[in-house]
């Protein structure tokens, strides 16, 4: 016998029914589990959180209260208003000592109350002039606090008998400064330098120089040549590196910061210059033992760069002894040894002679410049005609 064809189709919807009930309830029963589930969860999760803050439902809601009023970590800014005064006049040991006491030893100080952007390292080279130092850190430290700043300042010490030079001591002070943290900015500050406004803001760019000293008494507020970069002059580390950093090469007062100049500039490195309103120095008056052959080094130099490239000195032929390192009170002090008159001859490739001054008893370095031609020819042509 065959089932006739209503029966049939009356036994499929049955069975269809039947199914789709099936399956709502299953579906039912699924999301009763999740609702229950999350719910359980919940209040596992607060029990466990009572238990935590000592059981206390008052509590809870307290620490809830102190969770949510955490504000998110606050950056620093500077001080808007010039309320730091200039002491030209050293101080006494005793205002000095109260001055410094909030230091860290080493001379670096950072805020507490906010986290600061700039990580500033302050490198000064020094060389018998305590005064001159004296006054410079009496200034520097609340100039810098003002400013709401990381810092730390370096003093960077050449030892005794041989002819200042100024810009491997810089050298000298990125290599250490850099070895001890990752600034953000580098300062290289001469000694007899104030600052005279704390708007002047002691931090850089990410990828150029800025030239701070841009208004200095000496020169009537204002800069002697626009290629001056001399008197206090930050860095981002990267763009320092990429200059080569200093000449190691120029001894004695003047040319190391013009032929720093040239290295930018045949680098691409570029620099900003502060606006002269804020870029006052008082700058302190000294005995200067000038450098006699600097001008015609850096005559070369400069078509040297232009012509070559990066020359071949700098940050990467430094030989120094650091000799002696303390954590003073205002400043981290490191004295360091090198031997000059081997550098000297290694340095430039044997275009230097050496030239004994007596009435300075002091050598200096003067360029021969028919070996310099010879090896470096293309420098001919910028060079002024002999007899002209
Ligand atoms: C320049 C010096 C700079 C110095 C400024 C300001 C030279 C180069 C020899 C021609 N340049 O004359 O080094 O920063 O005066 O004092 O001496």
């Amino acid at each position: 016998m065959t089932t006739p064809p209503d029966q049939i189709f009356f036994q499929g919807e049955e069975i269809h029914k039947t199914k789709m009930m099936m399956l709502k309830m299953v579906f039912f029963w699924m999301c009763l589990s999740i609702v229950s589930l999350v719910f359980i969860s919940g209040i596992l999760i607060r029990w466990t959180y009572i238990a935590e803050v000592g059981g206390q439902e008052q509590t809870v809601l307290k620490v809830r209260q102190k969770r949510y009023d955490v504000k998110p970590a606050k950056f620093c800014t500077p001080q808007s208003e010039n309320n730091y005064r200039v002491h030209i006049q050293r101080m006494s040991p005793n205002v000095t000592g109260k001055l410094f006491e909030n230091l860290s030893p080493g001379g670096a100080w950072q805020p507490t109350s906010c986290v600061p952007r700039d990580h500033v390292a302050v490198i000064i080279p020094y060389r018998d002039r305590q005064e001159h130092l004296d006054i410079l850190l009496q200034n520097l430290h609340p100039f810098l606090q003002s400013q709401n700043i990381h810092y730390e300042i370096f003093v960077i010490e050449q030892a005794p008998s041989t002819i200042f030079n100024l810009g491997l001591i810089r050298n000298v002070g990125f290599l250490e400064a850099s070895a001890t943290y990752n600034f953000t900015c580098y300062i290289f500050h001469d000694v007899d330098k104030i600052p005279l406004n704390n708007l002047l803001l002691y931090r850089c760019p990410t990828d150029k120089a800025v030239h701070f000293a841009s208004a200095e008494d000496r020169f009537k507020y204002s800069v002697p040549y626009y290629r001056y970069i001399g008197g206090v002059l930050g860095f981002p580390a990267e763009a320092f590196r990429k200059t080569n950093g200093y000449p190691n090469g120029y001894l004695g007062w003047g040319g190391e910061d013009d032929d720093f100049y040239f290295r930018m500039q045949s680098q691409n490195v570029s620099f900003t210059r502060a606006d002269s309103k804020l870029g006052r120095y008082r700058v302190f008056h000294h005995p200067i033992l000038a450098n006699p052959s600097s001008g015609s080094s850096l005559d070369f130099a400069r078509y040297l760069y232009r012509e070559y490239g990066p020359w071949d000195d700098g940050l990467n032929t430094l030989h120094y002894t650091k000799q002696e390192v303390e954590h003073r009170p205002a400043y981290t002090w490191i004295k360091v040894g090198f031997d000059q008159n081997a550098m000297m001859k290694k340095l430039w490739k044997g275009i230097m002679d050496p030239n004994y001054d007596e009435k300075r008893n002091l050598t200096w370095w003067n360029i021969n410049m028919t070996r310099a031609i010879q090896q470096f020819p293309r420098v001919k042509k910028h060079l002024p005609e002999e007899g002209s």
